[in-house]
């Protein structure tokens, strides 16, 4: 299997999030990445590689699912934060203030001058810490995301974008939930560019994936599915509900399964087995994985009880599908556990 690892991640390594009310350690670190790395290498699994792609192919590709305000917004964030004030250089950025949606009076048409309102409008959460590599190293990722769904247009079999930041909580316009671009969507998109008419996306994070939910909610050619922590309890917990089922030319083509914290690798693989069937039905020629490894009882930030060797099951359920597949790394914060899952999950699906 290819792995195309983003060789720029560490550029982005945010201190603290705040967490109801105080500010805590960052959970998704360097060290998850480069754990899963040391794994790979250890077991002699993958062939590893980083991003080969042009900077326009690239922006194309970014392009596809983020509006260009955003990704504007993105590249010159940094900037604009120091220039706010100085000292803003030896702090992250975090939004303090945001528009609730217009049936409350706020107008979210309203493009504020000021970046600290900016970093509300495009942002929904005060846990994803913003700093001066941010968008290099999100940039790299998405080219990781790319390049792993080109090696399968190619051929491959399957493939790997290690990657951080994570993607699948960012949309078109909005960051959050650790991530920035979403690398999973743009894989899927690359995935129907290349000529695949139909595509499946199947979110195993413990997070629903509320970004590439709403990137391809109306869209009758990307099936959307994600198994994740009940959002009436679990975070982002303003979307993935299980009637959430896509709208317009998309209706029926995004499927919620949301558990409740605490659902053991039984049921949790019962649940898989329904996603499966769903793809199966929807017969598409593709598949996308955004791999969320924080299903792990040892996860400190979640609630499912899924064992280090539960993991090689759940490689060989997704191997079932017969499908070019692409995964994208997503959560995952038992840092010293997280290399072991991920290569467990990959050699199930490969052997
Ligand atoms: N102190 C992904 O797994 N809130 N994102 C957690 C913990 C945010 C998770 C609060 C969780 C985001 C990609
Ligand atoms: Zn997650």
């Amino acid at each position: 299997m290819k792995i195309i690892h983003n060789p720029l991640h560490a550029l982005h390594h945010g201190r603290e999030e705040m967490f109801r009310g105080r500010m805590v350690a960052c959970h998704e670190v360097p060290a998850r990445q480069d754990f899963v790395l040391a794994a790979l290498r250890q077991r002699g699994f993958g062939l590893l590689q980083e991003p080969v792609v042009n900077a326009a192919d690239l922006d194309h590709a970014i392009a596809g699912v983020h509006v260009e305000a955003y990704t504007q917004f993105l590249a010159g964030a940094w900037d604009e934060w120091v220039a706010m004030d100085p000292t803003n250089a030896q702090r992250d950025a975090l939004p303090s203030v945001w528009p609730l949606p217009s049936r409350h009076g706020f107008r979210t048409d309203a493009l504020p001058r000021n970046f600290a309102a900016r970093l509300g409008r495009f942002g929904f959460d005060a846990g994803t810490p913003l700093m001066r590599g941010t968008w290099a190293a999100a940039r790299a990722g998405a080219a990781c995301a790319f390049s792993a769904a080109r090696c399968v247009l190619q051929g491959e079999r399957a493939a790997f974008a290690l990657t951080r930041p994570p993607g699948h909580h960012a949309g078109p316009d909005f960051f959050g939930g650790y991530c920035f671009l979403n690398n999973a969507a743009i894989a899927a998109q690359a995935m129907r560019d290349g000529g695949h008419a139909k595509v499946a996306v199947l979110d195993i994070d413990y997070h629903h994936g509320n970004g590439t939910q709403t990137i391809f909610y109306e869209r009758p050619d990307v099936f959307t599915v994600s198994l994740h922590g009940d959002p009436s309890t679990e975070y982002p917990f303003f979307l993935g509900y299980a009637d959430e089922q896509g709208a317009g030319a998309g209706q029926g083509c995004n499927l919620n399964i949301p558990l409740p914290r605490g659902t053991d690798f039984k049921a949790w693989h019962q649940a898989l087995e329904q996603g499966l069937h769903a793809i199966a039905q929807f017969a598409p020629s593709a598949l996308v994985v955004p791999m969320g490894l924080d299903t792990f009882k040892g996860d400190p930030i979640s609630g499912f009880t899924l064992e280090s060797a539960d993991y090689r099951v759940v490689g060989q359920a997704l191997a079932s599908l017969n499908l070019p597949t692409v995964f994208t790394f997503e959560g995952g914060y038992a840092v010293d556990e997280v290399g072991t899952n991920a290569v467990n999950l990959l050699q199930g699906f490969w052997q």
